[in-house]
């Protein structure tokens, strides 16, 4: 018998009845929609286990810099400047809620990058040697800048003796650290937060291979004599070794302590007058140092490295072979002296750090630095006849400078915030430190080397973050990021102080100069 349930029209049944159909309607779609979901319109970019497409990986790990309520809003109106449109006219607000929250949630298995998955990731578009060996463009090839535009993930080659772009390209998604040189100045390396390594040959301007290291990468680093790159990743926790000209797959370090336990690698470094790379890592209380073999000849290194590298210091043979430097706390962000026998180590949680010896392994000095020194910045130069370094602190309005012969803080200068980069030059009188946190972000601090006071603040453009700086090879004009979408990088004068040239940029990071970076000079990070 069919029966026919008539409903209640009452005022208050309507309206509840409305009420729980709104509420209905706002209700985050369920686990296994929103998973649906994510697989009909986010997939076929992101990857259908959210490792990364032609868009970014969507982990946590890798999310980590992007609130929840951003990605809502990325969802929703797409992102300018890139791949990604706007799904408002697709989706609801609701499942467009229930889709910015799932992505920040742990998928069910852990993520694997391992041999195979590096293996097929490479690609290698022009095989080293297939390319012509003299640069296409006509400048300096030795005072190049890279620079590094965040805005809409590009980087542009400049010459550094006049200025003007030679060319600009794509590059991946959310680069990090800075690009690394080969001493010879014709390739870079890039790597992305994603864990991608780009080589770019620079003398014809066209990339030449990549390789996917892991899921989510801190940063790589490329062996003095240009042979090897090593990268360093969160996610997982590994080092990874490639050779550097085509990117071939070399070996894979699981991150694993001697007691056993797995750690996330915070960074690497090369450091070569040990002929080694020196890697941090940030869950475990160990340095690693891994030595790469020499080549017979010494790569001959000017700038503060006037001689040939030094012959090979490290306790460890030569042989790729992880050597472990047990340390007292968990290190994290690294600063080396000038020989690289001391790695002076901020501790996890950004109260102070220490010294330690490398050739020992002993610890020789703590670090009463508080409010996280950002060493990894942190530049060095002759102060009264003895060596000392200075940092900028990411939780301190303070620039703190160091005597590196007994390892005391000689000098605790007061800054307008926070700030993240410091910058100086072997031939110039003056270091520059941006404040990059709170209120004042669009001032600069000029502060000069022999009497460690500041004597200039300079404000670019009210309003706008003004941040990191970088020296022409030859120390006289100083580069600084306009950090803004319409920004540019800024040429001063570095001696006046006045400002050149702006060089319209969309949002500029970092700028590496060829020459600084392969002679390691002083008054900049490597
Ligand atoms: Fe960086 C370098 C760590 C956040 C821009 N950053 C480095 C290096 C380390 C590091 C260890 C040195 C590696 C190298 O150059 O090979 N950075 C960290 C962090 O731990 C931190 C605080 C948090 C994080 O999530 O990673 C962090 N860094 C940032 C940013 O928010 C910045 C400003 C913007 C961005 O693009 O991510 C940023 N980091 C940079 C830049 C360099 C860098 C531009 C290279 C500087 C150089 O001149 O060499």
């Amino acid at each position: 018998m069919n029966r026919v349930v008539s409903l209640p029209t009452s005022p208050t049944f309507l309206k509840a009845l409305a009420v729980a159909v709104l509420v209905t309607a706002m209700m985050p779609a369920g686990a296994d929609d929103t998973q649906a979901l994510y697989q009909a319109q986010c997939a076929s970019c992101h990857g259908e286990d959210r490792l990364g497409g032609i868009g970014p990986a969507l982990l946590p790990g890798n999310l980590s810099r992007l609130k929840p309520q951003a990605a809502e809003a990325v969802i929703r109106d797409g992102r300018a400047a890139s791949q990604m449109p706007g799904f408002s006219a697709q989706l609801e607000d609701t499942e467009i809620a229930s889709l910015a929250e799932w992505i920040y949630r742990a998928p069910e298995g852990e993520p694997n990058w391992g041999r195979d998955e590096i293996l097929a990731s490479q690609e290698v578009t022009h095989p080293d040697g297939s390319l012509p060996d003299v640069p296409r463009f006509d400048a300096d090839p030795l005072n190049l800048f890279i620079v590094v535009e965040t805005g809409d993930h590009h980087a542009t080659l400049l010459d550094g003796d006049t200025f003007e772009p030679i060319h600009r390209f794509k590059t991946r998604y959310a680069l990090h650290g800075g690009p690394k040189y080969t001493p010879d100045g014709r390739y870079v390396f890039f790597g992305s937060r994603d864990g991608w390594i780009t080589k770019y040959d620079i003398y014809n301007m066209k990339v030449v291979a990549e390789v996917r290291a892991g899921i989510n990468m801190r940063n790589i680093a490329v062996s003095a004599d240009g042979r090897y790159v090593m990268a360093a990743n969160y996610l997982p926790h590994s080092l990874v070794l490639f050779d550097a000209h085509n990117l071939d797959l070399m070996k894979v370090y699981p991150a694993v302590g001697e007691d056993g336990e797995s750690s996330r690698v915070s960074a690497v470094y090369a450091a070569p007058p040990r002929g080694g790379f020196i890697a941090a890592l940030k869950d475990i209380k160990e340095v690693w140092e891994i030595p790469w073999p020499l080549l017979t000849e010494p790569v001959v290194a000017t700038g503060h490295m006037a001689t040939p590298l030094a012959p090979q210091r490290s306790h460890a043979t030569p042989n790729f072979r992880v050597r472990r430097i047990p340390v007292p706390d968990y290190l994290d962000d690294f600063f080396f002296d000038l020989e690289y026998e001391h790695v002076i180590g901020a501790s996890r949680g950004g109260q102070g750090g220490m010294v330690v010896n490398l050739d020992s392994g002993e610890k020789v000095a703590d670090l009463p630095l508080q409010g996280m020194p950002h060493l990894g910045s942190g530049i060095t130069w002759e102060y009264q006849g003895r060596r000392v370094m200075a940092t900028p602190h990411l939780n301190k309005a303070a620039v703190s400078i160091i005597d590196m012969t007994d390892w005391t803080v000689i000098k605790t200068l007061e800054t307008d915030g926070p700030g993240f980069f410091m910058r100086s030059h072997a031939n110039s009188p003056y270091a520059w430190v941006d404040v990059f946190f709170g209120p004042n972000r669009d001032r600069v601090h000029v502060i000069d080397k022999s009497t460690l006071e500041i004597v200039e603040t300079l404000i670019p453009e009210p309003g706008k973050t003004a941040a990191h700086g970088e020296f022409d090879r030859y120390g006289e004009k100083l580069l600084l990021s306009l950090w803004e979408e319409d920004g540019a990088v800024i040429v001063y004068d570095g001696e006046t102080l006045e400002e050149e040239k702006r060089i319209p940029m969309n949002k500029p990071s970092g700028k590496y100069n060829v020459w600084n970076k392969t002679r390691y000079e002083e008054g900049t990070s490597h």
